[in-house]
Order: structure tokens, then C-alpha cells, then sequence
């Protein structure tokens, strides 16, 4: 058995080659990556004694030849045999390639020659030949998977695992060469706006509706936590799982104190702080009993076996957490089979979203700005207490997450009415009010854009709503303040407008 070794990481490389030797390979590679393993002490055989041919144009044609391609291509098919034994050329029984670094030449601001030089040609042919012919060779291109490689080869390499390999190597080439024709399209575009889609191997049942077929992409680069999240338990994610538990995760990844998301068709409906997961869970799902059934929920601390049990008697269809207790996921598996339990990592690398649209998609920074960055302006007579300012913070942050137009209410850390995706301010107040109740009484309001008049001030004040934060910045903030120091109620601009569509 023959492996090709040529990798620009070198990560893991010695670690890899040594385990292919004990395992009978007998190994080949370029220029560096021999150097690198001659200099571990491994007997590998450099690239030029197979092809016959010196690397010349600076590196640029070093596996570029039939003598490797056709190692590489040659299926078990015995006419194939025949042909490579006539012109005694090697097979190649594995593939290890690593791409020459082009993004990230590109992201630190290297010049357009340097760029081009950093195309890698005949790394994504190799690839791509392998994982053709996954059949016969295994196309590796990422250092994660050498540990699982060896663990294969040694206890049997089966089929969906070649597959999954050759999958892998078209979504990385593919990736590659969206980013190198990016980088050619637009040459003042900021370079951190490259965007590639990579297709993942998840198969959704349909759509946001039966008759509809749907798919799964990622950005490159981003580590999209609800995509890629571990599912741990329960049915199949589907297309409006996705959907939701991304609203959900964002929304509670927002709050320090531990907090619940409870969300339905995107929305909020029951968000919730407490001092253990437990208590904010039951917060969330008593703001709203009546909508959290059938809902997504989340949390942003552990899930443990107490909390778990406390979901008894609602139904849910996703859960998701930093992590699960090993206790609380034997508790959902075998009360609550269905349940999906997913586990994700932290929302705060990711930069960019998108918003559909029929045939393409918008693509924009996420808005990231936090409470802490606004320049609060406190513009009424009265200014708001203390809780009251806790209360407009969390209100806010549940408003950022909320479809346009929104108005949310809330009182000490839980969510008591929310006016959500309304086609006018009014509309999404009187929601929210009607919503909550006698639960409006010394509860605060959040809206995420500002108040064209001063009606739902008074429509809030009127329903016992003490503070209001808003951006300002209408024609008429000035009779919106007048509103507000005529009937007592505080009120914050913020000067950040958080539209949601
Ligand atoms: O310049 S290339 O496009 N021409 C080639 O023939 C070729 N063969 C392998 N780049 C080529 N490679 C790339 O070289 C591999 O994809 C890998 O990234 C890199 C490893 O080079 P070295 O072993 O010299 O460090």
C-alpha cells in the first residue's frame, strides 16, 4: 500500500505518517512535507523518483504528471491494473493533501502577486482525483481526521467512511475555489466579507412545509453554533428546528445570569433570568403557558437532571444548551424520546447572517452591539430606578431578537407580554399589553425602534407601564417626552434602532 503525503500544515503530519508505516504504507511526498518527515527519521520517498521528473517553476509543478494522476485515478477494474502495470506506475492507495493557504494569505492583507502564489493548483487536482475515486483511494484533507483514519484503517475502512472523506475533499476544493474567484470579482470588497457556502450532510425531511424540499448550508468560516450544533438526542432536526433553536440560541446567548429562551416560530415567547436554570426555565414557561407548548427552548447554563425534570408535562420540540448533564440526556431519552437535545458552542465568533430572498440571499454583519456600548440618554423628568434599568435591559435585549415591530414588556428578569412581527408600533404595544395583563402593572417596555407618536406611551402608561427605552429619533420625540413626564413614566434613548425582519 502506497500513501502520497504533500500538506502546507503540517500539523499532526509525523503523528500521521508514522502510524501509516506501522500499518505497511509505504510513503511519497513533496518537497517540504519529505523534508519534514526525513527529518522525523521516516523513510519516505520523494515525489521526483516517482514521476521522473524534477519540481520546477518554483514548486508550481511538482505532482503535476500522469505518473501521479493516473496512481491516482486508476480504479480495480482489471483493464485499469493492466494499464498501470504496463507502464509500471505506481498506485496510490491514499491521499493526504492540505491546501496551499490562500485564505489565509488573503485575510492578512498579503499583496495580489502574493495571493496568486498561494493559489494551489495541483493540491485541489490531486484531491479532487482522489475523491473521485474514493473507491479506491482515500482522500484525506484535514489533520482532524488523521486519528480517525488510522482507527479505520486498522479495524476496516467502510464505505460511507470513503464517502464521507470524498464528500469532504469536494466541499474543501469547492470552498477553495469560491474564495480565489471572490478574491478576482470584487477587488475592493472588504476582504473579510469572502463568503463561500458549503452544503452539510444533513438531510431535512422537507421545508418549512411538507411540500417544500429544503437543505442545509454553512457560511465558511463561521461557526454557525446552531448548524453544527451535537445532536444528542430525539427526532431528526428539521428546517423550522433550525430556524427557531437559532433564534433561541441567539437570543439567550445574550444574558450573563442564567436564562431560558422559550421560542415559537422564531419569536420569543417566554424568556426568562433566574439564578439557576431550573427557576428560569419555569419563569419563561409560566411568562407564557400557552404558547411555549410545542416550542424551542434554551438555555445558557448546563443542563442538568433537576432542570430536565422540571420540562415534565410540556411538550417541546427542541432543547438546546451548552451542555447536558449525562443524567438529564438518560432522563429526555427515555421520557422524552423525541425531544431533540442539542448541544452548541458559543454564538461569538460568528460575524455574518443572511435573509432570504426568492432565488439569493442578503448577507450582513450580525448585530452584535450590546447594552453596554449604547449612549443612554435618560430624557424625562423622572429617571428610572434601579430595577427598572435592569428590567429596560433585559426588555431590550429580548427586543433586539424580536421580529419587527416589536414591543416587549417585562418585570424582574421575566418577559409578561410581547408584541411581535405587527405591522404598526400601536399594534405590537397593544399586543403586548393586552398579553400581560394585570402583569403590565410596574412592568417596563422595550421597543426597537422608535415611536412615531406619543400613543403607545399612553397606552402603556394607561395599562401601568413605569419605564419605557426606545431609540428616539422620531419627528416627534418631544411630544413623546411631554407624554412621559405628564403621566410619570421614565424614559431612555438609546440612539441604536435593532429592526429584525
Ligand atoms: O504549486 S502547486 O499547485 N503544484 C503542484 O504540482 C503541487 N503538488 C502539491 N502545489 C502543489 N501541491 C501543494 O503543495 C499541496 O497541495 C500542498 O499544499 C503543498 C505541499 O508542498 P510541500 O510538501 O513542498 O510543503
Amino acid at each position: 500500500m502506497r500513501a502520497l503525503l504533500s500538506v502546507s500544515n503540517k500539523a499532526g503530519l509525523v503523528e500521521f505518517a508514522q502510524g501509516l508505516l506501522e500499518l505497511g504504507f509505504e510513503l511519497v511526498s513533496t518537497g517540504g512535507t519529505h523534508k519534514t518527515l526525513q527529518a522525523a527519521g521516516l523513510e519516505v520517498v520523494y515525489v521526483s523518483e516517482v514521476t521522473g521528473f524534477p519540481e520546477i517553476l518554483d514548486g508550481r509543478v511538482k505532482t503535476l504528471h500522469p505518473r501521479i494522476h493516473a496512481g491516482l485515478l486508476a480504479t480495480k477494474r482489471p483493464a485499469h491494473e493492466a494499464q498501470l502495470q504496463a507502464q509500471g506506475i505506481p498506485r496510490i492507495d491514499l491521499l493526504c493533501v492540505n491546501l496551499y493557504p490562500f485564505r489565509e494569505t488573503l485575510a492578512r492583507g498579503a499583496s495580489f502577486e502574493e495571493c496568486l502564489e498561494n493559489i494551489d493548483i495541483g493540491g485541489p487536482a490531486m484531491l479532487r482525483a482522489a475523491a473521485k475515486n474514493h473507491q479506491a483511494v482515500l482522500p484525506v484533507c484535514d489533520p482532524a481526521d488523521y486519528p480517525e483514519v488510522l482507527q479505520a484503517l486498522r479495524t476496516g475502512v467502510s464505505s460511507e467512511f470513503r464517502r464521507r472523506l470524498a464528500y469532504k475533499a469536494f466541499a474543501h476544493t469547492a470552498a477553495y475555489d469560491a474564495a480565489i474567484a471572490e478574491f478576482l470579482a470584487y477587488e475592493k470588497f472588504p476582504q473579510t466579507q469572502l463568503l463561500s457556502l458549503e452544503r452539510l450532510p444533513v438531510e431535512l425531511r422537507y421545508g418549512e412545509n411538507p411540500h417544500q424540499e429544503a437543505a442545509l448550508y454553512a457560511l465558511e468560516g463561521q461557526r454557525g453554533p446552531v448548524l453544527h450544533a451535537r445532536v444528542l438526542a430525539g427526532k431528526p432536526m428539521g428546517f423550522n428546528n433550525y430556524a427557531d433553536a437559532d433564534a433561541a440560541w441567539a437570543l439567550v446567548s445574550e444574558f450573563e445570569l442564567p436564562a431560558c429562551v422559550a421560542v415559537k416560530h422564531a419569536n420569543p415567547c417566554g424568556v426568562a433570568l433566574a439564578d439557576d436554570p431550573k427557576t428560569a426555565w419555569e419563569r419563561a414557561r409560566d411568562a407564557d403557558t400557552l404558547s411555549v407548548f410545542g416550542g424551542v427552548v434554551a438555555f445558557n447554563r448546563p443542563v442538568d437532571l433537576e432542570t430536565a425534570m422540571a420540562t415534565r408535562g410540556t411538550f417541546l420540540e427542541v432543547l438546546i444548551a451548552p451542555e447536558v448533564s449525562p443524567e438529564a440526556l438518560e432522563w429526555f431519552r427515555s421520557k422524552k424520546p423525541d425531544l431533540r437535545v442539542l448541544v452548541a458552542a458559543s454564538q461569538d465568533a460568528d460575524q455574518r447572517e443572511v435573509r432570504p430572498l426568492v432565488g439569493g440571499f442578503l448577507v450582513q454583519d450580525r448585530d452584535k452591539r450590546r447594552w453596554e456600548e449604547l449612549s443612554l440618554h435618560y430624557v424625562t423628568e423622572r429617571i428610572p430606578t434601579a430595577q427598572e434599568l435592569l428590567d429596560l435591559k433585559f426588555a431590550w435585549y429580548v427586543g433586539k431578537h424580536t421580529r419587527s415591530n416589536n414591543v416587549v414588556l417585562a418585570k424582574d428578569g421575566v418577559t409578561v407580554g410581547l408584541g411581535t412581527g405587527a405591522v404598526s408600533r400601536i399594534w405590537a404595544a397593544e399586543r403586548a399589553i393586552q398579553n400581560a395583563g394585570e402583569r403590565a402593572r410596574g412592568a417596563v417596555l422595550a421597543s426597537e425602534a422608535f415611536f412615531p407618536f406619543d400613543d403607545v406611551v399612553r397606552a402603556a402608561a394607561a395599562a401601568g407601564v413605569t419605564a419605557i427605552v426606545q431609540p428616539g429619533g422620531a419627528k416627534r420625540d418631544e411630544e413623546v417626552i411631554a407624554a412621559c413626564n405628564e403621566l410619570g413614566v421614565a424614559m431612555i434613548f438609546t440612539g441604536s434602532r435593532h429592526f429584525k425582519h
